[in-house]
């Protein structure tokens, strides 16, 4: 799916700003066709959640209806118009002056509907019913509740499972743009490179929609905007000499343009940003570009105060400036795809990127008593209880579908935190790895998220990964503040599965504390800042041994918000930044190790 922007023959207007908002209290029928009858409003984009003063609107879970009207200029009235919503959390039925025109689950990918033929001339309704709700059948895993009152009103719940608020709403663009009758549906960008000739031979395939063009004319321009390559056709091979990589923290973009013509006439054009690299897994390293990369940064949330998860521009640009001052080089899309605008910055910046599907909270039995899990055959109810494998494979088409083209992303993880340690989870999980595999144009490594639970031994579904990811906790949940036994617990699980799979190379894709900023510690007890520096500085000690270990991306970037909870302060505070991203004192102690840590050849042996 391609990002609306505007070309010769491409307008996009912006539908965002304020909306007419209500939640649906499910006792009168809402008409669509109608204006809302409620008078609150909300900003678009972003969650409703954290903008409204009343309590109840805030955990509202069901129903909510947003509305708004537009015109469209006369000048484009012969042109195929197209509503592209950034997101809809999590599932959106959409109206155009009262009728259906399209519906879409799953709160963390775009999805377009052409409404050339619904449009009426002067003023269009637009409204948008919402669902927040999240059961055993979508990703993320919800724990879907309902009961009634003596007068009959129904209330709805979702405890969430998983550790984030469960922010809902626009919370992404909102975007009507337009395209002549003959478009350019999609681009699929596929280098391969040469790395000792410095060529590349870049595969374009571009797909045709509605009218068919007679000729469609590729052009790449280097990042001065210099054409360095021409060709022609849906299906071409444009060769690169001298290539310019698209490398770490030095991010080179060339460009796509496709332009579509009939008769001789331009009829479309679209510029497509890509960057030429490689990623390989070989020899239990991580190779960009042919070099061992060492991955250092973060897990995230898409979490800032009042927009919740939705789109703030100003916030993805100060984290990466933060990232980068603290000589950090990557980080993780915990838990979800994020916004399309994130991702081609990240892109721009060189900052490289594992991005997440939304399967978060696959795991119904979560017991802190493990004695059972390492037994072989050990099966719990989770792949029993859950019916999420649909919803998995549309997230995985989906984000394949958005993103494959970005140079930024080196690594697919198809969930976090899963019940692999349980019986089933192979066979959950074996379709979706083949399935990726299958649709990315690029064949990036594949991997999964693994709980403290799914060690060597107990992971019924390791042998699928091509890099071992591991979110670890010693010294904060289990043997909470005591590091040494944690270096030792550390240590040897990390020796066991460098023995079990001498190929894979391994990293941390969590590890952290929850630390309030400004609480200090003579005898360095958890919750101060000394511990979370003491605890980084543990950890950071045995990565140093572990030949295979190929990086660390710690959590969290910052703290952030979730659902109440007893081990929960206004959300979880294992933040290496506050919310609104003070540094704790860590980030010394973090800038000065990964300033020193060079992204290629960290590990000698
Ligand atoms: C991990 C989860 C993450 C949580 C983190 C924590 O992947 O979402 O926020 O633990 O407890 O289990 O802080």
């Amino acid at each position: 799916m391609l990002y609306p922007i505007s070309t010769m023959s491409r307008t996009v207007s912006d539908l965002n700003g304020i909306w007419k908002f209500m939640v649906d209290q499910e006792v009168t029928p809402i008409d669509p066709g109608q204006p809302l009858p409620s008078d609150d409003v909300m900003a678009v984009p972003a969650s409703f959640n954290d903008q409204t003063a009343d309590a109840k609107i805030r955990s509202h879970t069901g129903y909510f209806w947003y509305q708004r009207r537009f015109a469209v200029a006369d000048v484009l009235k012969d042109q195929r118009l197209v509503l592209r919503f950034g997101s809809a959390t999590h599932e959106a039925w959409v109206y155009l002056n009262g009728q259906e025109v399209g519906h879409h689950k799953g709160g963390f990918t775009p999805f377009e509907i052409e409404i050339s033929d619904d449009l009426v001339d002067e003023d269009n309704l637009l409204t948008v019913k919402l669902s927040n709700i999240l059961d055993y059948s979508t990703i993320p895993v919800g724990n879907y509740s309902e009961s009634q009152d003596e007068s009959g009103h129904l209330t709805r719940k979702v405890d969430e499972n998983f550790d984030f608020f469960n922010y809902a709403g626009l919370n992404r663009p909102i975007k009507l743009y337009s395209t002549p009758k003959a478009y350019i549906e999609d681009i699929v960008v596929a280098p391969a490179v040469d790395l000792d000739q410095q060529r590349a031979d870049v595969h374009l395939t571009v797909k045709n929609g509605g009218e068919v063009f007679d000729e469609v004319n590729v052009t790449i321009l280097d990042q001065a905007g210099n054409p360095v390559a021409t060709g022609s056709g849906l299906d071409e091979h444009l060769i690169l000499n001298n290539v310019h990589l698209w490398q770490p923290l030095k991010a080179y973009l060339y460009t796509a343009k496709v332009t579509g013509m009939i008769a001789g006439k331009v009829v479309d054009v679209y510029e497509e940003p890509f960057g030429v690299r490689t990623v390989q897994v070989t020899n239990g390293k991580f190779l960009i570009n042919g070099r061992p990369f060492y991955f250092k940064g973060f897990g995230k949330h898409e979490d800032t105060y009042v927009n919740g998860k939705g789109l703030n521009e100003a916030y993805n640009v100060l984290d990466l400036n933060l990232m980068k001052k603290m000589g950090a080089n990557s980080f993780r899309t915990s838990h979800y795809p994020y916004s399309d605008e994130m991702i081609r910055l990240c892109d721009r910046e060189g900052i490289v990127v594992i991005e997440e599907t939304p399967a978060v909270g696959l795991m119904v039995s979560f017991t802190f008593d493990n004695s059972e899990i390492s037994k072989p055959g050990y099966q719990d109810d989770t792949w029993k209880d859950l019916n999420t494998a649909a919803a998995h494979r549309q997230a995985i088409h989906e984000i394949m579908d958005r993103d494959k083209n970005h140079a930024c992303i080196v690594m697919w993880s198809i969930a976090n935190e899963a019940a692999n340690y349980s019986k089933g989870a192979h066979e959950y999980f074996e379709p979706l790895f083949k399935l990726a595999r299958q649709l990315d144009p690029q064949k990036r490594p594949l991997t999964y998220i693994d709980l403290v639970w799914s060690n060597p031994q107990s992971d019924k579904s390791s042998d699928l990964l091509d890099v071992i990811c591991l979110n670890r906790y010693y010294g904060w949940y289990l043997d909470t503040g005591d590091l040494e036994v944690s270096e030792r617990k550390t240590r040897d699980e990390l020796k066991a599965w460098q023995a079990k799979y001498p190929d894979k190379p391994i990293m941390y894709t969590e590890y952290g504390a929850d630390t309030i900023p400004g609480l200090h510690s003579a005898y360095d007890e958890p919750w101060s800042e000394e511990f979370q520096e003491d605890y980084y500085r543990m950890n950071s000690k045995v990565f140093d041994e572990i030949p295979n270990f190929v990086g660390e991306q710690l959590w969290n970037f910052a703290d952030f918000q979730t659902k109440y909870g007893i081990q929960r302060v206004q959300g979880n505070k294992k933040g290496v930044f506050t919310r609104s991203r003070e540094p704790k004192s860590v980030v010394r102690y973090l800038s000065k190790r990964w300033n020193s840590i060079p992204n290629f050849d960290y590990k000698k042996s």
